[in-house]
């Protein structure tokens, strides 16, 4: 099964969150936070900082952890598991960008496009912008339909280790 360790980070400013439309790529088509892949050797936080760079041309200042998530599509030829680390983020240099990975917007928290995003965000996006932290597990079929989920509310995130162990 095809694994992958990655980030996910909101910009938040005031009642307002940045999303991104993806245009091409895993998830392309939808919007999301920014993120992506976490290098070997580098840290969670290096992983997010970097991708936010890369995607809107925006360097992360404070941002704290608010959820980590298990996706995995089990079935078919191409099976897939992504293990994501999810943050806030309340301060930041720069202005959001387009890039060639992602087209930023900004949306108020009452106006979220979940329709036009990936299904499990409606199950656990909420309560993170609510001020809970969250540990999510989610499967998915084939053509990227959320099958089940299972969302908990959490004292302390997992902060599972960076390796995939099932
Ligand atoms: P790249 O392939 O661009 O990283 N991601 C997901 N986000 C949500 N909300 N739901 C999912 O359900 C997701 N699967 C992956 C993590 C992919 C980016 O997309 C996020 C990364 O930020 C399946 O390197």
């Amino acid at each position: 099964m095809k694994e992958k360790i990655c980030t996910l980070l909101f910009l938040r400013r005031g009642d307002e969150i940045l999303l991104a439309m993806k245009k091409r790529g895993f998830g392309a088509n939808r919007y999301n936070g920014v993120g992506g892949k976490i290098d070997p050797g580098e840290t969670i936080e290096q992983a997010l900082v970097r991708e936010c760079q890369e995607e809107i041309s925006v360097t992360p200042l404070t941002y704290q952890k608010v959820a980590e998530h298990d996706f995995v599509q089990p079935h078919g030829a191409e099976p897939w598991r992504m293990y994501v680390h999810v943050y806030i983020a309340d301060s930041w240099e720069g202005e959001p960008v387009e890039s060639e990975e992602m087209a930023p917007e900004w949306f108020n928290v009452l106006d979220i496009p979940y329709t036009q995003m990936w299904q499990d965000d409606e199950f656990w996006l909420p309560q993170v912008l609510g001020g809970d932290k969250v540990y999510g597990e989610f499967t998915f079929t084939e053509d990227e339909a959320m099958l089940t989920h299972n969302v908990q509310i959490v004292d302390e995130l997992p902060n599972r280790p960076l390796k995939l162990v099932s």
